[in-house]
């Protein structure tokens, strides 16, 4: 038996450090790495069991060729040579007719390695395709509103949080997607720190928390706007701090808080009054506030602002300020790697940008020329992405050409012209940098590939020599590609040398006071950029006129949030794991299941003008009444009846163009067979 010390490379902020335990070329057991202090020697419950997902008898053996219908799955084995000439040859002969930029890459965050991850858009980007506005489904919404708000800055080191006086989860799940900031918490506790969570549901991490603020879906920025009402008017606020670091309070003070009293925060959150008063009282009181703020709250209508006025709140106190406080949503931008080196290898300044989250529009309506050459990889968008019936319609264009590079046959794969067997992050090297911390480390691959499976980074060095192309990024060594991330770069990695990466995780630190890199080097209450763009400059919370329309003629709100023991559909293939996370299913108030006569496990239909899903019925006072959560977003196969984003419409978000999954509105019935989507 070997031990090999490795990184988990699924998309989470933790990044641990993991010792892998090898015998006759299987991993047998996972671990956290003891000898890293944030993995502090323990793996998540997901992880712990990734060599069910490495060795499961449903891996992808060989390359495959479509031989039915598009989607119908039926594929026959061919070699990877006679693979990769027809797709090199079939991407030559649209580039000839009809340009580069009839080619799509379309590739994502399954593997975090950052040579695995951004190769793949690296050998797109030289080819001079179309370009993926990467990130849509997920945090371009948030990370873009950060950045309008303190700039390209990483927030908070969730390892000073031993420095803090009070602690925020607003609108993150702590104990699902950040386990060992949590374990790290749950020890400041211990000392007296409080710890309150604003969350429209009693998840986990709200049950254990000091308070939780069942918090109306799509109101943050009232709360936050409400807290900045009431410490303006008790004079709260660090007045020196908000002079010498922000722009544009005076404005904000006189224009947009007096909108904001108590009582009208109250009405628009559902939360009780006093509730808000304490809440802004607390805030006010404590030195060095932590907020972690998720990404969920953001994924709707009005999420930037939501994000913006929630950021603003330390700048208040001067809670950025001092260390511990502050506010973290990612900390990769202060860490300035030159991923350029990979990710944009050569290729033309600029390109035609399809956004992730619109592939289906992008596919049957993009014209001059349209896409006929699509390479999707890492990524199970006819599952995650948001209107999932209109993506699966375009897939079955005939015109279009399609491979898929994944370890499994996915939703996505189906549609496939070409399916390539992928290796997982344990079956690869990489150099990892983490988005949750500060935090960087190599891993070797634990086992050979599976099968005949090639990694990412592999296979883009192999299309990229056949396509011609010469850059280096598609002939040298991971190991050899690692010190040019750290050539000129500055910043709190400046002084890293790169040779410490290969040993064991290196961590660096970011100022204790938080640094703002906005055009006016403040933090930006007033945003010259979005008074341009139309969007309102300061944070504000005003009602979205279609989620209001969509309201007034569905009773019910969808919550999507991260399932505890299934990642999107990243840990699909664990039996164990989706015998843990039980069958895709929709929570409902007891009022609500009531009202229709419903009942705790039974079969239902969701049902809007999108469509309709077959889900299993919890019934549950986690949520409140008029709001449905489903957890997660799983595959057809495991459901009554499709998947949840077959309601949910390719709408933008106010900042970011993001993914909007929870401004959908829907109501549920019984199941019935018949009504099948
Ligand atoms: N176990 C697990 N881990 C994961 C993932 C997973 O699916 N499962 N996903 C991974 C990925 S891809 C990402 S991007 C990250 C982050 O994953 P995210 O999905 O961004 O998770 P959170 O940041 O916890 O945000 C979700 C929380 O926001 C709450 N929420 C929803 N709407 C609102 C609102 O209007 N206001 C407020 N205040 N709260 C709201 C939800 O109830 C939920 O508790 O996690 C990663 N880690
Ligand atoms: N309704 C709703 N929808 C959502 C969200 C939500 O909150 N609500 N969250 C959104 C978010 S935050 C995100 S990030 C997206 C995630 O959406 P996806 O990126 O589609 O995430 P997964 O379902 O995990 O799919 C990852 C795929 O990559 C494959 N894979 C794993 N490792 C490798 C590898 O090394 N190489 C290759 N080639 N493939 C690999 C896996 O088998 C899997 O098929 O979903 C979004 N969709
Ligand atoms: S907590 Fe996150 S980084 Fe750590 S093992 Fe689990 S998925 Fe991987
Ligand atoms: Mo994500």
């Amino acid at each position: 038996m070997s031990k090999v010390r490795v990184v988990c490379g699924h998309d989470c902020p933790d990044m641990c450090s993991l010792l892998a335990e090898v015998e006759d070329g299987r991993i047998t057991r996972i671990q956290g790495d003891p000898e890293d202090p944030y993995t502090a020697g323990f793996a998540c419950a997901k992880v712990n069991r990734d060599m069910e997902t490495v060795h499961s008898p449903d891996r992808l053996r060989t390359p495959l060729r479509r031989t039915g219908p598009k989607g119908s799955g039926q594929f026959a084995p061919i070699t990877w040579d006679s693979a990769l000439d027809e797709i090199t040859t079939r991407w030559k002969a649209i580039i000839a007719e009809s340009g580069p930029q009839a080619l799509l890459g379309y590739a994502y965050s399954a593997h975090q390695g950052q040579m695995n991850r951004r190769l793949v858009g690296g050998l797109f980007h030289a080819l001079g395709a179309s370009r993926l506005q990467a990130g849509t489904v997920c945090d371009t919404c948030c990370e873009t509103a950060w950045d309008l708000t303190l700039g390209p800055v990483g927030g908070t080191d969730p390892e000073s949080v031993v420095h803090s006086d009070l602690v925020i989860a607003w609108g993150c799940d702590l104990m699902a997607v950040n386990v060992h900031f949590w374990a790290l918490l749950e020890k400041v506790r211990r000392t007296g720190v409080k710890l309150v969570v604003i969350d429209p549901r009693r998840s986990q991490t709200a049950a254990r928390a000091d308070w939780h603020l069942p918090i109306r879906i799509g109101t943050d920025a009232a709360l936050a706007c409400g807290i900045a009402h009431i410490l303006l008017r008790d004079g709260k606020l660090d007045r020196d701090y908000i002079a010498a670091n922000t722009l544009g309070f005076d404005r904000w003070a006189a224009e947009v808080l007096p909108d904001f009293p108590p009582a009208r925060v109250a009405g628009i959150t559902g939360l009780p009054v006093e509730d808000v008063e304490r809440l802004a009282a607390m805030y006010g009181a404590a030195k060095a506030s932590l907020i972690r703020l998720g990404e969920g709250m953001t994924r709707l209508a009005r999420g930037g602002q939501a994000l913006r006025a929630v950021a603003t709140l330390p700048a208040l106190t001067g809670a950025y300020g001092r260390e511990g406080g502050g506010a973290l949503l990612l900390a990769a931008a202060s860490m300035d790697f030159r991923f350029g080196f990979v990710a944009k290898p050569s290729g033309p300044e600029t390109s035609r940008m399809v956004n992730h989250l619109a592939l289906g529009e992008a596919l049957e309506e993009m014209a001059d020329p349209p896409i006929r050459g699509l390479f999707i990889a890492a990524n199970n968008p006819a599952v995650t992405n948001p209107d999932v019936n209109r993506l699966r319609r375009a897939l079955t264009r005939e015109d279009l050409f399609t491979v898929v590079h994944d370890p499994f046959m996915t939703d996505t794969a189906r549609y496939a012209d070409i399916v390539l067997p992928a290796t997982t992050y344990l079956e690869t090297e990489d150099f990892y940098r983490s988005y949750g911390s500060y935090r960087m480390q190599y891993a070797p691959a634990a086992v050979p590939p599976q099968h005949e499976a090639r990694s990412n980074f592999r296979l883009a060095q192999e299309l990229g020599q056949r396509m011609g192309l010469t850059d280096p990024a598609f002939t040298m060594a991971p190991k050899e590609i690692v010190p040019h991330f750290f050539r000129g770069a500055t910043g709190i990695i400046a002084d890293v040398d790169p040779a410490q990466v290969f040993e064991r995780t290196v961590k660096v630190k970011p100022p204790a006071a938080q640094d703002f890199r906005t055009p006016s080097g403040r933090l930006e209450i007033w945003s010259e950029a979005l008074a341009q763009q139309g969007v309102p400059a300061m944070p504000v919370w005003q009602e979205d006129a279609a989620e209001a329309a969509d309201a007034a003629r569905w009773p019910l709100r969808l919550l999507t949030a991260p399932g505890y023991f299934q990642a999107h559909t990243a840990y699909a293939a664990s039996p164990f794991l989706r015998r843990r996370e039980g069958a895709p299913c929709a929570i409902l108030h007891p009022q609500d299941a009531a009202r229709r006569g419903l009942a705790d496990g039974q079969r239902v239909r969701l049902f809007n003008d999108r469509g309709a899903v077959g889900l299993v019925l919890k019934v549950s006072d986690e949520v409140q009444p008029g709001v449905v959560l489903v957890p997660g977003q799983r595959p057809d196969s495991e459901a009554v009846n499709g998947t949840v984003n077959m309601l949910c419409d390719e709408r933008r978000t106010d900042i970011g163009e993001g993914a909007c999954y929870q401004s959908t509105f829907l109501d549920i019935a019984p199941w019935t067979a018949t009504e099948a989507a």
